[in-house]
Parts: C-alpha cells; structure tokens; sequence
C-alpha cells in the first residue's frame, strides 16, 4: 500500500519495470482514469505483429477534419468499425471508405489484452467493437477533444502506447480548463472510463527518436465499443 505522494510521483514520471506477466500497478490520473505502466510490454511483440496485418489490409492514411485540416497522425481501424473524419464530419463506418471494404478483424491479441487491461481497471466484460490506430512521427500532435462519437458513453476506453513516448495532455469536461501533463512510455495503457470519459485530451508534439519495436514512431491503439 501507498502512503503519500512521493511513490506515486515516482509511478507518474518514469517507466514502469513490467513483470513477465505485466505490471498491474494502479495509478489513478483522475475519478474514473487509471494508467497501468508497461501493462502492454509483455504483449508488445504480438501486438505489432497484429497491427503489421491490419495496416497491410487497411494503410495508415492522415485523414481530414471538417473544418478542412490534413491531420498529422496517419490512423487506419480494426474491428466491425472505425471511426473517420473527412468534410462531412466525424463518424463510425463499417466500411473503409478508402477501400470500400470492411476493416480488418480485430486480432486476437488486440482483443485478448485490451480485455484484461479494462478487468484490471474494474471494467470487467468490456469487448470493444473498434480499435482505432494512430500514428505519431516526430512533430505529429493530437489537438485538445473529446471522444463522443460513441453510442454508450458509459462505456470506457482503453488505450495502449508502444513505440516512441508521448506527452498526453489531459483536461477537464470543459475545453478551457488547464490540462496536466502525464508523460506514456511503452506499454503504458490506460483506460478512461465514468467522470473521465468526456475529458478533454490531446498529445503534445512528438519528438524526435528512435524505438527497436517500431523505429522512428509511436502507436497509440485505442479501444471502443462504438456501437
Ligand atoms: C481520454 N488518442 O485515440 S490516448 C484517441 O495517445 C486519442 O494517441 C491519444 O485521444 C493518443 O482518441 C490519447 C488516450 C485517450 C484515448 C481516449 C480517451 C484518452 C482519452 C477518451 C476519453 C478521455
Ligand atoms: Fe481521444
């Protein structure tokens, strides 16, 4: 057990060293978000080698917002949806429009740690729908949203980092509120669920390096039962 601050500073701001079987060490960032560090480096192997066939099936492509924008994280989805942007706004497709074919079955892996991930955060049963890819190079960022696209915002979503680290911005329910910084390393994942889910949040810059997983990028997989 902790007690005080200074441990779980220590948790926040370096890496976590992960057991064989993954690290379950509970961090809560805020009522309803807990980061569980390096969870996913045990899997990580299996889950690159998931994503190498989904993005053969379905390329990364840097997608547009509405209001016209060229987004710097090229992203791609698996699962019986994906969420897209383009001029007519944001939503969850069935079909790649792209491609004009379904996305890419979600890969066991995917489905098989995002599972335990969200048990261990007290979401147990969570079978997410989507899964949607992005990826950072050096310079890419995520602008401060919300994610509302869903059906069931009561529902969590659990998200996964490998490759390069990341400064997530992390805000409140309104767009002005003052973000803190929570910086996600390799395997990190956390899962965003109750008071948390409609918090504003984005990604700061990423910069410059080299990771022996996935070379000169970050991969953020997020899961989400959309429908
Ligand atoms: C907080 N991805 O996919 S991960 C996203 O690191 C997204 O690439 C970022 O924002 C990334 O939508 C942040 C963490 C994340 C994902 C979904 C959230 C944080 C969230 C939904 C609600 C609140
Ligand atoms: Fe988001």
């Amino acid at each position: 057990m902790r007690a005080g601050t200074e441990p779980v500073l220590r948790d926040l701001f370096s890496s976590a060293e992960a057991t064989d079987d993954g690290a379950t060490d509970r961090i809560p960032l805020a009522s309803g978000a807990v980061l569980i560090r390096g969870l996913a480096v045990p899997h990580a192997a299996s889950l690159m080698a998931g994503l190498q066939g989904v993005l053969d099936a379905a390329p990364l492509r840097h997608m547009v917002t509405p209001g016209g924008f060229r987004m710097s994280v090229a992203m791609s989805n698996c699962g019986t949806r994906g969420w897209v942007s383009d001029a007519g706004g944001y939503r969850y497709d069935a079909v790649d429009p792209e491609r004009g074919h379904a996305w890419p079955a979600m890969p066991e892996s995917f489905l098989q740690v995002a599972r335990h991930a969200a048990e261990v955060a007290g979401y147990p049963g969570f079978v997410p729908d989507a899964c949607l890819i992005g990826r950072y190079e050096p310079g890419a960022r995520l602008t401060l949203h919300q994610d509302r696209d869903e059906e069931d915002l009561g529902r969590p979503i659990v998200s996964m980092s490998l490759g390069l680290p990341a400064v997530f911005l992390f805000g409140g329910l309104e767009r002005s509120i003052k973000v803190a910084r929570v910086p996600l390393n390799h395997g990190d994942v956390v899962i965003w669920g109750g008071p948390a889910r409609l918090r504003y949040h984005g990604v700061s810059t990423l910069a410059d390096g080299w990771h022996p997983l996935t070379g000169r990028s970050r991969f953020n997989l997020s899961f989400r039962r959309a429908g």
